[in-house]
């Protein structure tokens, strides 16, 4: 049967939480479906949400972590729930978002039936289409962002628009593929690598125009830090990117990606 896995990192989202999961549950109704949250350590009551819509929504999952970083940790929560799909849910679908309402649950069913098209492995929300839209977002992130994500369509592929977004779709394979591989980042930079990765095993990528939403409860978790490591990360990647090599969980340092 096929399925969906809406994997949603979160840290201290309490004043967005109720409003995502109704706005998320809203458009998969009738679908098989599981909604994983990816938890750092919540203290804020957003644990306490989610319990009490537990009990209206079984298929509402919380996959506990403890942060052993400091700094935004969004990649590693990524990851893990990527993993915790794989191994517990047979979904054909892997869905991924913030949980801050940057990324409109309304745009789903687009993200959805794109994968539904036989030649598409993996889909990108983009901010970065002629008619993609960004409102509320502070300037300053703006121009950072532009500037990141053009240096990497520069460093790497320009036929991507966006590398940076989180609000993505992907196959059962592409999430195995993606498992297999020994990820060097948890922060948000994970996004290129993981992009990188896609690119280099030759997956097929569509893009639609998607609209952000900047921030408009709770605090932004990303830190001067992730900042700096995701400047200084493009270049690892980029470079690993061009070489043909990302190294296997458990194997040899850089093994080639395409094996044979
Ligand atoms: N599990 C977990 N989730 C995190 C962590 N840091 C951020 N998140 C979640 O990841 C999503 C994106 O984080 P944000 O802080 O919104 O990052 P951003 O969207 O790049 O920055 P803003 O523009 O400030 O919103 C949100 O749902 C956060 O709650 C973390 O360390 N662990
Ligand atoms: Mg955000």
């Amino acid at each position: 049967m096929t399925g969906i896995l809406i994997n949603i990192p979160i840290l201290n989202e309490v004043d967005n939480i109720r409003a995502l999961t109704e706005r998320v549950q809203k458009q998969v109704a009738g679908k098989n479906y599981t909604l994983l949250y990816v938890d750092d350590g919540s203290t804020d009551g957003t644990l306490e949400i989610i319990g009490e819509l537990q009990g209206q929504d079984p298929k509402i999952q919380v996959l506990h972590r403890t942060k052993t970083r400091a700094g935004c940790q969004r990649g590693g929560a990524l990851f893990d729930g990527m993993v915790w799909g794989l191994e517990n849910t047979t979904h054909d679908i892997f869905v991924e978002m913030d949980g801050d309402l940057s990324h409109l649950p309304e745009e789903l069913p687009i993200g959805i039936a794109l994968m539904r098209r036989p030649d598409v492995d993996f889909v990108i929300g983009s901010k970065y289409l002629a008619t993609s839209a960004t409102r509320e977002r502070e300037f300053w992130r703006q121009i950072m962002s532009k500037v990141m994500n053009f240096t990497v369509r520069i460093m790497m592929q320009k036929e991507i628009s966006d590398y940076s977004n989180g609000y993505r779709f992907y196959s059962r394979d592409v999430a195995k593929s993606i498992a297999a591989r020994k990820i060097r980042y948890t922060s948000p930079i994970y996004l290129s690598e993981v992009l990188a990765i896609v690119l280099t095993d030759n997956f097929q990528i569509a893009e639609y125009s998607s609209t952000y939403l900047g921030r408009i409860q709770g605090s932004s978790k990303v830190k001067l830090a992730d900042i700096v490591e995701g400047g200084m990360a493009l270049l690892d990647i980029s470079y690993r990117y061009h070489i043909g090599r990302f190294a296997l969980a458990g194997g040899a340092a850089d093994a080639p990606l395409t094996a044979g």
